[in-house]
């Protein structure tokens, strides 16, 4: 298992930071690494179509500044960046179109991870390398895509379960008295899947009350929605493990507005939060303020590692099929510092960190 992370390890703290990181002066700062010299010279631009999922996020509006700060004609990149909506059947119009174009390289980010043979038999058909960013495809032949970056999912979802593990134990709790709903992200994506897993393992091995999986899609609104419904469906809920910040922000507004307190002090009555991404201004002030007791941090600065990739295969090389990405967990609860998966352990930062 390779790992990229460390080329831009710095976790931003805020989506302005992140838009400040992107900026194309930063790029010009990052360095040539030589491998689009000779394009650059000749003065021809490497075409790059990205087809991008949607921008259901603040997750996924950090992805897509990085990648459209990574690939600027000052670098020596043309990007034909295209929004997908949320729908499958989008970005497979959108691969089409970038065939038709006759794009160099073809970067996906896709909605979900079935479906997509036929299209990218039609990329592999015309020449076109594809390279896939964040989540994944689930096709037959793994020759029909180059390489892949981005993040375990069910590593960040394992971490999070080890953490409310020794949360919970340390405040005395009994795994039968841990009462848990999952607001999972889109049914179908490499991150639900990873995520969901994650937890739903460890429910069955600890014994947890894990009591409803349902999907808030990454939004804010379902996230409201989908927990309102769940609070009239069980009284006793007193963990949420929210598939990302958003679907955690909504998740709270409706947890408050049924008059209940959110807080890690379960024993209190208080209902605790959990999220993923780490990206959102207001989940890292929610965190701060003990609103969101732990999140596991998403880094979606994939534009100068998908920009890496390019280059590698602009010069020739071949690599690694599969490039993961480090990541932390966040909390300002001070009891836990450490959790431990598969005899690994990962600090837990604190948000000012
Ligand atoms: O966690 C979420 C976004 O696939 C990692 O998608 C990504 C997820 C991210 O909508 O906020």
């Amino acid at each position: 298992m390779k790992t990229v992370a460390n080329l831009a390890m710095v976790l931003l703290l805020s989506v302005a930071l992140i838009a400040g990181c992107g900026s194309s002066s930063a790029q010009k700062d990052s360095g040539d690494s030589g491998s689009s010299l000779e394009s650059k010279e000749a003065g021809k631009l490497i075409t790059v179509g990205f087809s991008q999922l949607g921008a259901e996020s603040d997750w996924r509006s950090a992805n897509t500044i990085s990648m459209q700060s990574a690939f600027v004609p000052e670098e020596g990149y043309n990007l034909i960046y295209k929004n997908g909506q949320q729908k499958q059947v989008n970005q497979i119009t959108a691969i089409r179109t970038f065939i038709q174009q006759e794009v160099d390289y073809i970067v996906l980010a896709p909605v979900t991870e079935s479906g997509w043979d036929s299209v990218l038999g039609e990329a592999r058909d015309a020449g076109i390398p594809v390279i896939l960013v964040d989540r994944r495809v689930d096709v037959a032949d793994k020759t029909l895509y180059s390489c892949w970056v981005g993040s375990d999912f069910e590593l960040e979802g394992r971490k999070m379960a080890a953490w409310i593990d020794s949360y919970t134990k340390r405040i005395g709790l009994d795994a039968s008295e841990l009462h848990i709903v999952n607001i999972q992200g889109t049914i179908g994506s490499t991150a639900q899947i990873g995520r969901t897993r994650g937890l739903a393992n460890a429910a069955r091995e600890n014994g947890w009350d894990l009591m409803a999986e349902v999907s808030g899609d990454f939004t804010e609104t379902k996230g409201r929605e989908v927990m309102a419904g769940l609070l009239k469906r069980f009284d006793n809920i007193n963990i949420v493990y929210c598939e990302n910040d958003n679907e955690a922000i909504g998740a709270i507004d409706a947890i408050e507005a049924a008059g209940k307190k959110v807080g890690s002090n379960i024993r209190k009555g208080e209902i605790m939060v959990v999220s993923f991404d780490g990206v959102n201004k207001e989940a890292l002030d929610y965190a701060k303020e003990g609103k969101i007791s732990c999140i596991a941090e998403c880094n979606p600065l994939h534009g100068p590692r998908v920009r890496a990739l390019v280059d590698m295969l602009v010069e020739g090389e071949t690599p690694d099929k599969f490039n993961y990405v480090d990541e932390r967990l966040f909390s300002s609860i001070p009891d836990v510092t450490e959790v431990k998966v598969d005899g690994v352990s990962y600090p837990v930062q604190g948000i000012d960190e």
